[in-house]
């Protein structure tokens, strides 16, 4: 899906005559800013290369972009890990996210990945905020075969994840996926109602959520990134998954994502089945870049 995002880096390095100068350097930039990669961000990664490239006395193009790529690599293998495992049954996963990022979608998809590693998985219906939530996560879970822990609309979201915990022991499940509200009457609302469902967890865990994972939508850009600091002023995001990838022509922000926040994509999303869901894999992401369409 990403193949030959960066075809425009790979033609401007595969010219052989091409000099190795500044104007190949600030062609770079600007071709990676063209892909949705912030200045900041940009100008960091072609500041390394430039780098690189006068330590190694690189003279071909061609070797030029093989570094390129081996710092895309790196930068993104800075922190990358899986999923979180619990030291003790249940893992408890909250799933965070302005309104319409993906989030109850994204939890339906892990659901059905985690299913197919054999775990048993419990859905906790956390955004009591609309009706309409609450069903559309019990209409995911009966397609997943998962069961939905669940109260009426307006209750306590933090008495739903309570619940879910105590039936995930007495059913002794593995994974309790916690689906949480996008949209409250106010900003400050939703903050607060996120940090008592992290206190609760913590309380009946004795352990912070296994993961908090921030639903960003790729097809956002910069604004994903605006995103990602706030919820992390509020609750300990632990990991990212980039919902939407299949919607976005670009992608390059999953570059400025990792530089500028050091938080970890965990999974990526990449249409709106079930199966469409996988972790990340920053040397096929890189590679895929390049690749011919
Ligand atoms: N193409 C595509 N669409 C997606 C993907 N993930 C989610 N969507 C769509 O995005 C829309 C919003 O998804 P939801 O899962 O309802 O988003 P949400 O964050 O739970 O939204 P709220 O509950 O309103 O906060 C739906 O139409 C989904 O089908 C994806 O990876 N690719
Ligand atoms: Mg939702």
């Amino acid at each position: 899906m990403f193949r030959g995002l960066f075809r425009k880096i790979d033609d401007l390095l595969a010219s052989r005559r091409r000099s190795i100068d500044d104007e190949l350097f600030d062609d770079l930039e600007e071709l990676l800013v063209c892909a949705d990669v912030s200045i900041h961000t940009a100008v960091r990664i072609v500041g390394e290369l430039r780098e690189a490239v006068r330590r190694d006395r690189i003279r071909d193009a061609d070797e030029v972009r093989e570094q390129l790529k081996r710092e895309l690599v790196t930068l993104l293998m800075e922190g990358h890990r899986p999923l979180n495992q619990a030291p003790s049954p249940p893992a408890v996963y909250t799933f965070v996210g302005v309104n319409g990022v993906g989030k109850t979608t994204s939890i339906a998809k892990t659901a059905h990945m985690l299913k197919r590693q054999r775990k048993r998985v419990l859905l906790a219906a956390a955004d009591t905020f609309r009706a309409a939530a609450i069903d559309q996560l019990e209409i995911w879970g009966q397609r997943v075969g998962v069961d939905v822990i669940r109260q009426k609309e307006g209750s306590d979201p933090a008495a739903v994840v309570y619940d879910a915990i105590q039936a995930a022991r007495a059913r002794h499940v593995d994974v309790v996926l916690v689906d949480t509200a996008g949209r409250l009457h106010t900003k400050a609302n939703l903050m607060e109602e996120l940090r008592k469902i992290h206190r609760v967890i913590e309380r009946e865990l004795g352990r912070p959520p296994d993961e908090t994972l921030l639903v960003l939508d790729a097809t956002t850009g910069q604004n994903a990134v605006s995103q990602a600091r706030t919820f992390k002023d509020a609750v300990a995001v632990t990991g990212i998954v980039l919902s939407k990838l299949d919607g976005t022509a670009k992608g390059g922000n999953i570059l400025t994502i990792q530089d500028e926040l050091k938080i970890p994509i965990i999974l990526i999303g990449t249409g709106e089945q079930l199966e469409d869901m996988e972790p990340f894999d920053p040397k096929a992401f890189v590679d895929a870049l390049f690749a011919e369409e």
